[in-house]
């Protein structure tokens, strides 16, 4: 088996610079080696070449440098198709979540209907309307689904990515207002930190698996690092308390290992500048070892 690396230097989706480090720090903590050691034959093409801030007007407010990650997402999306058509899994390196608009658009182009399995703090569900920001980070999922935004929407040429039946968040537990009024009309499954708290990793894993991965679909994973409790992952742009243990998430990435069905993976939001001895590079690797196959015994 054939792993395509893919870095995304990209925060311009997100406020806080030094996202932009994250592809750099995970091949730092040894991502490559990790995965030959685990089997994978291993082709790193490189970064994806990303605009800096400085050099572009920032545009509407409410959609934060929306030209360049248009841009950006539209060679990302061929970049991630060209891997899948050449039998290789595309490991995604972010950069802020913005980077999710591209992957997936690459993914749902080869594999439709395609399963999502977004692990995130937050659910990445505005619009350039509901927005308390403006940074796209927070609006991906939505445009995946066919929602905001045209030009976000229409990566690729065609929407929408995702059916809202295919699309399962876990460990939310910082939602927008605007955001839990299109969820809910939507119909999007959200598994909170409270579900996982009261029902358990393993019972919310199953359903998880189960609705993405519906009639043997494939599935793509996309994890942003803020799911995780920030004791564990303080290398992040928005921490948020109450997240995932350690091992919550390396079940998260265990359970998605079994089904066999994940065809595409984006680790994002590992913020270097904000990170302490490169602990969160280093806990990316090990959860993508954990999706991609590895077992304790
Ligand atoms: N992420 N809901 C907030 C916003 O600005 O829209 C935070 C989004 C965070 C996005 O972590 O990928
Ligand atoms: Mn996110
Ligand atoms: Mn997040
Ligand atoms: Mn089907």
């Amino acid at each position: 088996m054939r792993i395509r690396v893919i870095g995304v230097p990209m925060d311009l989706g997100a406020d806080r610079r030094g996202v932009d480090i994250g592809p750099s720090a995970i091949r730092y903590a040894g991502l490559s080696e990790h995965l030959r050691r685990l089997g994978y034959t291993v082709n790193d093409i490189g970064n994806v070449h990303v605009p800096q801030p400085e050099s572009r007007p920032v545009g509407n407010t409410q959609l934060k440098y929306l030209e360049p990650i248009v841009q950006v997402s539209e060679e990302l999306a061929q970049l991630v198709t060209e891997a899948l058509q050449a039998n290789e899994f595309p490991l995604i390196l972010g950069g802020d979540h913005s980077i999710a608009l591209g992957s997936i658009s690459g993914v749902a182009r080869v594999h439709q209907p395609l399963g999502v399995i977004w692990v995130d703090a937050h659910t990445d569900f505005n619009t350039g309307e509901t927005t308390p920001s403006g940074n796209i980070h927070g609006m991906i999922l939505a445009a995946l689904a066919g929602l905001g935004d045209g030009r976000l929407v229409e990566v690729g040429g065609w929407s929408p990515k995702l059916n809202t039946s295919d699309i399962v968040i876990v460990g939310a537990r910082d939602i927008d207002p605007g955001e839990q009024n299109l969820l809910r009309n939507n119909h999007i499954h959200v598994f909170t930190m409270s579900d996982i708290d009261e029902r358990g990793i393993s019972e919310i894993m199953h359903q998880a698996v189960a609705i993405a991965g519906r009639d043997n679909h494939p599935v793509h994973l996309s994890l942003d690092l803020d799911a995780l409790d920030p004791r564990e992952a303080p290398g992040v742009g928005t921490a948020v308390r109450g997240g995932l243990s350690y091992r919550e998430a390396h079940l998260v990435m265990e359970m998605v290992a079994s089904t066999h069905q994940l065809v595409s993976m984006d680790v994002v939001e590992v913020n270097a500048i904000l990170d302490r001895e490169n602990a969160t590079a280093r806990l990316a690797v090990e959860l993508v070892l954990s999706a991609l196959g590895k077992k304790i015994l």
